[in-house]
């Protein structure tokens, strides 16, 4: 498995074994188990998912071992059936070519390098007769032998795995790149009240503290200089840009807030930013939007898809392909080297990262991933609050203290935010600087806090006048939605 890691780390990373292997599990998942995960394991689930499957995996190639030292061809053809159920998975990964299979092969012929080595080490006897089993049992490797064996395979797996991770982490991370400068600036960013109330989330999430969701258990390796971006569909005219044509188009900067569809009431998938990227409304003009069109069918460049409404994407909104994040270029993490963003909605459905293209085409024709495993095709932020300070089950001193947070409702803004304490009546709270209806708002407010357990909510009321509602609401298939209540002991 980590010469096959190796491999794919040379050829395509996604092919490696394991990770197409993780990456079809993914895929396979059904929605609930999913949800499960996500909540369960936060950002954890990924690494779960792989040592689940390097751990299942060393179990079956266990049997295998274990089957061949009775029935030396049992064992080979089962470490085979193995290795081409993950050749099966890195074939089937959206966009693989043949070439995908070549790290599936290059683990087979070490697996059965290993599974002769181990099994059925060479002892001149058997050199002579190679396949007589009898001899086996008769002629045991030494324990000395065992050791210095498995000792050997495990450094060596130990150094190809470790090996092909770093590759990877090489390729796959392009540095930061130079940018122009936005031609339609975003004004300076307030200061936020971060620093005058310890706790709260700051007025803006830096880049390497900023949540990631995706499916994907490897990053893509993107070359600038090779990436495209095209339109087409329903259009006009199709074209197709390079990254500095794209770049030399009139920049916008917009302070965008961004939530997964994922995240619970008083989660943590949600952050705000700078974004540098091209309006949608400048690359459809160029394009000529035809009138069937009512979806924008995003690909990324591993073949991952997303729907986003037409109208929804053109109704004013800031939405662009996005080239920058908080003054750099964006991260590989984040869709380097260019990713859609829509205000107001779900990452989901209008958020995708490592783009390539935009097709413009309909629901009725084209379906995109989520949307396959019934999520919700048009799906807005919902209005939503949530308490930093104090954390939930802490204790704090006695006193006056402050609790404070965030609240966010995009494309609406927020009017008020109220806190209610022990059941009591709901209580106004001071906001933080205003940063735009697609941005976040700080809030705290003082209390003082006398010894006990309390309890602690928070609700928002966005400048449409929607009051955050307590019904609670699943993340799937549109959204989380509820009311945030921590407890609290004050000593
Ligand atoms: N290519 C691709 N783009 C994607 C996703 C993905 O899985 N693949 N996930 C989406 C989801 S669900 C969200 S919430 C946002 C998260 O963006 P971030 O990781 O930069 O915070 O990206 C969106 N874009
Ligand atoms: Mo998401």
């Amino acid at each position: 498995m980590a010469a096959g890691h190796l491999t794919a780390a040379l050829l395509t990373p996604s092919s490696s074994p394991v990770l197409a292997v993780g990456s079809t599990v993914i895929d396979l998942t059904p929605t609930p188990l999913k949800e499960y995960a996500v909540r369960e394991f936060g950002t954890r689930d990924k690494p779960i998912l792989l040592a689940t499957v390097i751990a299942v995996t060393l179990l079956l190639a266990a049997i295998a071992g274990w089957l061949s030292r009775k029935h030396f061809a049992v064992g080979v053809v089962f470490l085979l059936v193995l290795v081409a159920l993950a050749g099966a998975a890195a074939l089937t990964r959206p966009l693989a070519t043949l070439e995908d299979l070549i790290p599936a092969v290059v683990t087979a012929i070490m697996g059965l390098a290993v599974l002769f080595l181990l099994v059925r080490h060479p002892s001149p006897k058997r050199m002579r007769h190679p396949m007589r089993q009898a001899e086996l049992a008769e002629q045991p490797m030494s324990r000395r032998m065992v050791l210095i064996a498995s000792g050997v395979v495990a450094s060596m797996t130990g150094l190809m795995a470790w090996g092909g991770e770093r590759i990877i982490a090489r390729r796959t991370n392009p540095g930061s790149i130079t940018l122009p400068p936005p031609a339609d600036p975003a004004p300076p960013l307030p200061r936020g009240i971060e620093q005058s109330y310890r706790g709260i989330s700051r007025l803006q999430t830096p880049t390497d503290t900023f949540y990631r969701v995706d499916t994907n258990l490897t990053l893509p390796v993107v070359s600038v200089d090779d990436w495209t971006l095209t339109i087409d569909g329903d259009v006009e005219n199709e074209f197709t840009l390079t990254f500095d044509e794209l770049a030399a188009m009139p920049l916008v900067e917009r302070d965008i807030t961004m939530t997964c569809v994922s995240n619970e009431v008083g989660g943590r998938y949600v952050g705000a930013a700078r974004w540098l990227g091209v309006p949608l409304t400048a690359l459809f003009e160029r394009a000529g939007v035809g009138t069937k069109a009512d979806q924008i069918l995003s690909t990324a460049v591993d073949g991952f898809t997303i729907s986003t409404p037409l109208d929804v994407a053109t109704d004013g909104r800031d939405a662009m392909v996005a080239i920058g994040m908080n003054g750099k270029s964006l991260k590989a993490e984040h869709g380097f080297p260019a990713r859609l963003i829509t205000p107001g909605i779900y990452g989901f459905v209008g958020a995708t990262k490592w783009l390539t293209k935009l097709t413009l085409t309909t629901y009725a024709k084209e379906t995109a991933y989520w949307t396959d495993r019934k999520w919700a095709t048009d799906a807005p932020i919902k209005i939503a609050s949530r308490i930093d300070t104090p954390r939930p089950l802490s204790t704090i001193d006695a006193g006056r203290v402050v609790i404070g947070g965030v609240a966010w409702a995009q494309t609406r803004g927020i009017e008020r935010v109220e806190i209610r304490i022990d059941g009591g009546p709901w209580q106004p709270t001071r906001l933080g600087p205003d940063v735009g209806v697609d941005y976040w708002r700080q809030w705290y407010q003082f209390w003082d806090a006398e010894p006990g357990r309390h309890m602690l909510a928070v609700r928002a009321i966005g400048a449409d006048g929607e009051v955050q509602t307590p019904v609670r609401a699943t993340p799937f298939p549109a959204g989380s939605s509820g009311i945030q209540e921590i407890v609290i002991s004050v000593r």
